[in-house]
């Protein structure tokens, strides 16, 4: 598949999409959208890819947002269709078996801290600069981030970061939990590339069943959360990977994961 607006890079079981509007700071059109999706459900439906980082083009920003030029010119059905189009791209992310990493070079501002908060993992280079600015143009987060920032940070700092439109450093954004490391920015790639090469080398099943499950459990109560651990639990007892790993440890040799 050609696309105009982003690369796709595979390598092994690792990809890396990388957002490619520069001149725009990496904003987010439907036209980018639509190829994040189409470029992502290939990465699924080919079946090899199991960990893809996400990242912006350029020294500037990771993506500065949804792009206010077509924003504008939303009314209310129009205005409907683009934020369902956000939200299915960012859930198809969130809930599949591929492990996403956010790499945060720069700006990752609206709709692009949205996006960032639909991976599994965000890393950000030190000069990275996060925020929901949306009240500032008259909207609201409409891809997630009124509901994703609340259940990374808390209600309290979500409202404070939301109703302010405050730019926060990367530093800030580890400190609230916002993103789980930050790296200085000429190592964010070789860093991110690291973070999924670990992954990568774990039992593929294994942290495939525990994403689903932290995300399946974390709307649940605390009861009916456990329950999906422990049917995933039990279901990778009966697995090859399950064996190997444990066989592995006993035999002092590395394991040789085959994802079934
Ligand atoms: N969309 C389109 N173009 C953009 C965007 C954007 N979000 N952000 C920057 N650009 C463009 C600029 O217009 C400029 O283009 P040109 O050179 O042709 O004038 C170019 O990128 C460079 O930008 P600046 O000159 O402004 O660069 P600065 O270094 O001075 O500033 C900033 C960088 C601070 C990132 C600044 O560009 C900025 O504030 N950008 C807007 C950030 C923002 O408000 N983002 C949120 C957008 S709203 C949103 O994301 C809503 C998500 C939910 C959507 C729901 C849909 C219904």
């Amino acid at each position: 598949m050609v696309f105009q607006n982003i690369t796709v890079e595979i390598s092994g079981a690792k990809a890396t999409i990388t957002i490619n509007r520069p001149k725009a700071l990496n904003a987010l059109n439907r036209e980018t959208l639509k190829e994040i999706k189409a470029a992502f459900t290939e990465l699924e439906n080919g079946g090899v890819v199991r960990v893809c980082i996400f990242t912006g083009a350029g020294e500037k920003a990771c993506v500065a947002g949804a792009d206010i030029p077509e924003l504008k010119e939303l009314d209310l059905v129009s205005g409907k269709e683009f934020v369902e189009l956000g939200h299915q791209a960012f859930a198809q992310i969130e809930n599949s078996k591929i492990v996403s990493i956010a790499a945060i070079n720069g700006f990752a501002l609206g709709g692009g801290c949205e996006f960032a908060m639909a991976a599994d993992i965000r890393m950000a280079s030190e000069n990275a600069k996060l925020g929901q600015p949306e009240v500032n143009l008259g909207v609201i987060p409409g891809f997630g981030g009124t509901q994703r920032l609340t259940r990374l940070v808390g209600r309290g700092r979500a409202k404070e970061l939301i109703f302010t439109a405050r730019i926060i450093t990367a530093e800030e954004a580890l400190r609230i939990g916002l993103v789980e490391k930050v790296v200085p920015a000429d190592k964010l790639v070789e860093e991110a590339n690291k973070l999924a090469d670990l992954i990568l080398s774990k039992g593929p099943l294994a942290v495939q069943y525990a994403k689903e499950v932290i995300n399946r459990g974390a709307d649940l109560d605390l009861g009916n959360a456990n329950g999906y651990e422990m049917t995933a639990f039990a279901a990778l007892c009966e697995s090859d990977d399950k064996n190997e790993g444990l066989t592995a440890f006993m035999e002092k040799r590395a394991a040789g994961f085959r994802g079934k």
